[in-house]
């Protein structure tokens, strides 16, 4: 049996956690499901009916891991030789970006998708206060850091990185010189490639089928 199952859909935050599965270089297996065919079962496992949901079977239990930014921190954990966890110095700011990409950046990404607008008076009521102070605020640490822990790569790339080049693809973010330069670091990694490559070919397929 592989240490993990890994629950995805292929065009989805799935390859979110797949690139961070490659990093640490863990031993899985993939279940890819569609959304109208996703087992009732799959609720067992994930409330929410989502993906990407991680299954770590360790020993004689299983543990279950959901959101994108938690699978792709617990792998740096499960994986510890591979150098993708931070070290004491920093920690404070992969923390702080991993938890910045997951929840303000997240949310800002989204109500601009969604069209949901902030009243300007009710600002200070929403974690990620506005779209662009919240842009803002990440291209200003981008601008003078190469990555999100500092001056080299750590786990927190994969998913912090992950959203800006989601968002620069798809328009939900603008191209910012920080922005992109970014993006050509991080899309420049093997395991990144890797990832990418299985689920291009996934939905290659799925296409092609339906
Ligand atoms: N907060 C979750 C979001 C996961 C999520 O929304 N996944 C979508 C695909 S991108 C999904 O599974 N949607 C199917 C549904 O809700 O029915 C995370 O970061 O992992």
């Amino acid at each position: 049996m592989t240490d993990f199952t890994f629950y995805t859909v292929a065009m989805s935050r799935g390859q979110i956690s797949r690139w961070a599965l490659h990093e640490a270089g863990a031993d899985y297996k993939q279940i890819v499901m569609d959304w109208e065919s996703r087992p009732e079962s799959f609720k067992t496992i994930n409330p929410m009916n989502k993906v990407p949901t991680l299954v770590h079977h360790h020993g004689d239990h299983d543990h279950t891991v959901t959101e994108a930014a938690a699978i792709n921190h617990y792998l740096a954990e499960t994986h510890p030789d591979k150098n993708l966890l931070p070290d004491t110095h920093e920690k404070a700011s992969y923390f702080r970006w991993l938890f910045f990409a997951s929840g303000p950046l997240e949310q800002a990404i989204m109500s601009r998708a969604m069209g949901w607008e902030v009243p300007e008076d009710k600002s200070g009521m929403a974690g990620f206060g506005s779209v662009e102070l919240t842009l803002d605020t990440l291209e200003n640490w981008l601008a003078g850091n190469d990555f999100a822990a500092g001056g080299r790569f750590t786990m927190a790339d994969t998913y912090v990185g992950s959203q800006v080049v989601w968002g620069l693809q798809f328009g939900s973010i603008e191209a910012r010189p920080a922005f992109e330069a970014y993006g050509a670091r991080l899309t420049d990694r093997s395991a990144y490639h890797a990832a990418k490559d299985i689920d291009a070919k996934l939905i290659a397929e799925a296409a092609s089928s339906g």
